[in-house]
């Protein structure tokens, strides 16, 4: 091979409404998950494959202009996981260079739009290698390669609503390859916001990668595992019947019982902040006032993310625009909403 390609893909974050929180094998959720797409929060990467150097290249890794020798020691791992079934990462050397959309730190996964964009970059490799369509189950090879690199990113090779992790309800489903919902959801689904509101940017004590990890000793994990599997059934029904109402309840209990499995981990952590609880409890009382559907759910931080249909945009924006004229709250908004999904630009 004396080639030299190169690839480009986008690819969005997504926040979870049924959280993926507790694994085992190699990358095996402990339960299925069901997300958002995001549209705004991406990242963007490029690869170029040189001809080979070495029996194994060590790829170089430059996140917004700077090489990344951290993140390059991560990628070199992870490559070499993949390359029986991607030899691209061993017959070239590659340069990856991404960005990330989105602030540092804003509270936005970006383990999954990274590691699904850098999937999605090692699939086009190989695929202008092997030749193929850009089909389902070049989707489902991406997919699987970015669970292996991030849990998460396996969601984010797809738009719109997706869930990963084997549930009886969606036969097709599976613990290795995430799939958009194979259903038409209900109207009232189909234009979904979520406004990021930050309100702390500093590194989280505790990586998801620990957090995870803490869960084999969680008394409460199994019982857990019980409860998303019981509230993906109830929001499967909720997202085809139109039912706000039920949505609302289980997303905002599961971005609670995310919580307190940190609470009841050994030792126990606390990601949420004082200002966490406050957004919380004003915005439950914004929508017993105002009747409208709009909630919110937290990922692994105190960051929280508003959920509402497009109906309630311009409410949702004065509530908003209220919180932030006031002293005692405060925070930034990054506003998204719910994409199409990666996009291939080379
Ligand atoms: C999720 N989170 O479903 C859950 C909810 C955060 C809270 O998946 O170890 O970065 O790379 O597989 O995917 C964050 O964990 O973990 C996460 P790894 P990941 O989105």
């Amino acid at each position: 091979m004396s080639e030299v390609l190169h690839t480009h893909w986008k690819s969005p974050s997504n926040i979870a409404l049924i959280k993926y929180w507790g694994k085992t094998g190699h990358q095996i959720p402990c339960n299925p998950s069901l997300s958002i797409t995001l549209d705004q929060a991406h990242t963007d990467t490029r690869i170029e494959a040189l001809p080979k150097q070495g029996d194994f290249p060590e790829p170089e890794l430059y996140f917004e202009g700077k090489r990344n020798l951290p993140f390059e020691t991560k990628i070199l791992g992870f490559f070499q996981q993949i390359s029986e079934r991607l030899p691209v990462v061993t017959s070239h050397k590659l340069l990856i260079h991404s960005e990330n959309s989105f602030p540092h730190s804003a509270g936005i996964a970006s383990s999954a739009s990274a590691m699904s964009a850098l999937a999605l970059g090692l699939c086009e490799l190989q695929r202008q290698l092997d030749g193929g369509a850009r089909d389902a189950a070049f989707f489902a090879l991406a997919s699987d390669i970015a669970r292996l690199g991030s849990g998460s990113a396996s969601r984010s090779v797809y738009g719109g609503l997706v869930s990963w992790g084997k549930h009886a309800d969606l036969p097709e489903s599976s613990d290795e390859v995430a799939a958009p919902l194979p259903f038409e959801v209900h109207e009232v689904f189909t234009k979904l916001h979520d406004d990021i509101l930050i309100l702390d940017r500093s590194p989280k004590k505790v990586s998801s990668r620990a957090g995870h990890g803490l869960m084999k000793g969680n008394l409460f994990s199994e019982v857990r595992f019980k409860q998303a599997h019981q509230h993906f059934s109830e929001l499967l029904e909720a997202l085809k019947t139109g039912d706000w109402d039920r949505f609302i309840a289980i997303t905002e209990s599961e971005a609670l019982s995310l919580h307190a499995m940190m609470l009841t981990s050994n030792p126990p952590y606390l990601l949420i902040q004082p200002e966490t609880v406050k957004i919380i409890k004003e915005l439950q009382d914004f929508r017993q006032q105002s009747g409208l559907p709009v909630c919110f759910t937290l990922d692994a931080g105190p960051n929280v993310h508003l959920i509402y249909p497009d109906t309630c945009r311009e409410k949702v924006q004065e509530l908003l625009s209220m919180w932030q004229n006031d002293s005692s709250f405060s925070f930034e908004v990054l506003p998204d909403v719910m994409g199409k999904g990666p996009i291939c630009l080379k």
